[in-house]
């Protein structure tokens, strides 16, 4: 897995963010992670339960191939990973899924400017799991709001100690390989800009408290290696929605690399400023969230010329030639099937009938 460079961070604590992205600088994480399970304060903070308790979009969040880092699967035959994390082959129902050859829309910012976000469908053809489209939050999220993180990047390792004794310091080293986890934090900074390399991202942040702390949740969790393109949810009106999406990792501490201190900063897109973008590329007309044939009704079930929400076409001039690209090529060879048999009889009874009549004439 190749690595990331160092964020370049601006946010409105500019100058915190920025102190702390020159200590990741001078302390040897120049070449911080591309993408980063996520790492507990200790054994009492990690959940119990594989699955979150009540929640419904677990099979939802998978990987690239190969141990890769995290993917969301949208629904619909779509993907949505963070752009440095990239499109590729992904597990699906188990089975690498390969992606549609050279198709990709990183999402984009009101001025034009990139995201480090991606979409990508999935291979014609491969089978999908029956899995509904993932609803994604309309309603940033808020300081305070308690979120879900999913991700399958590194584990919590060893202790790492440095420092003059009298002044020993104390980090969470991570595991070797990663593994897909959930966990718990609080948005601290919200809809702020994630600037890395020539991406812009709007972004919120989540930092990793003690226990015990106020900010602290019941499994607090911070980002490492492999949870790019990890996904975070939160639950509205009693919803579970898609709001996030992992993209990076700072701190506010000279520390070693590869691990995690208390105070360690996760940054993830908020996704309800590219909701419309994901919903223009992702979703069939059916669900896309646009009046598509200006009858003033949207979408299944609203408008009944939607038959379900994997609808391709509002418009029934589109449905049908949508069904005449479908059929039509079954149609085609048909016809031209008749056409031939029906020249070929009577081809066949025009050099017969001299025969029959010189047999007539020769009587
Ligand atoms: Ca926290
Ligand atoms: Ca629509
Ligand atoms: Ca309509």
């Amino acid at each position: 897995m190749s690595l990331h460079r160092i964020p370049n961070l601006i946010t409105s604590r500019g100058i915190a963010l920025g102190s702390a992205l020159l200590l990741c600088s001078a302390i040897g994480l120049a070449r911080p992670p591309e993408s980063f399970a996520l790492v507990f304060q200790n054994e009492s903070t990690e959940p119990t339960e594989t699955i979150p308790p009540d929640f419904p979009y677990w099979d939802h969040v998978t990987q690239r191939r190969y141990g890769g880092p995290t993917v969301i699967y949208l629904g619909g035959g779509w993907a949505l990973t963070a752009r440095h994390v990239g499109y590729g082959e992904i597990i699906l129902g188990g089975m690498p899924t390969p992606p549609e050859r050279g198709i990709r829309h990183t999402l984009l910012n009101p001025d034009g400017t990139i995201a480090d976000a991606v979409v990508f469908p999935l291979k014609q053809g491969y089978p999908l799991p029956d899995l509904p489209l993932l609803p994604i939050a309309t309603r940033a999220p808020q300081t305070g709001d308690e979120i879900l993180m999913i991700g399958f990047g590194r584990l919590r390792g060893d202790p790492i100690e440095w420092g003059a004794p009298g002044n020993r310091k104390t980090a969470l080293g991570w595991t070797e390989n990663g593994e897909k986890r959930w966990g718990t934090n609080r948005v601290v900074d919200a809809e702020k800009w994630l600037r890395q390399n020539n991406y812009r991202t709007v972004s919120f942040t989540t930092h990793f408290d003690m226990v015990g702390d106020e900010n602290s949740t019941a499994h607090e969790a911070s980002a490492t290696i492999g949870d790019s393109g990890g996904a975070i949810f939160i639950k509205q009106d009693g919803q579970w929605l898609l709001v996030g999406l992992i993209n990076s990792i700072g701190t506010t501490i000279a520390k070693p690399s590869q691990s995690t201190a208390t105070g360690d900063i996760t940054y993830s897109t908020d996704l309800t400023h590219y909701r419309s973008e994901i919903l223009h590329w992702t979703r069939p007309d059916c669900a896309n969230e646009v009046d598509d044939d200006g009858d003033g009704l949207i979408d299944y079930p609203e408008d009944p010329k939607c038959e379900n929400p994997e609808d391709p076409n509002e418009r029934p001039e589109a449905r049908m030639s949508t069904e005449w690209r479908t059929w039509g090529w079954a149609v085609v060879p048909l016809i031209v099937g008749s056409l031939a048999i029906a020249w070929g009889r009577q081809r066949q009874r025009t050099l017969n009938t001299p025969d029959s009549m010189s047999s007539l004439s020769a009587r």
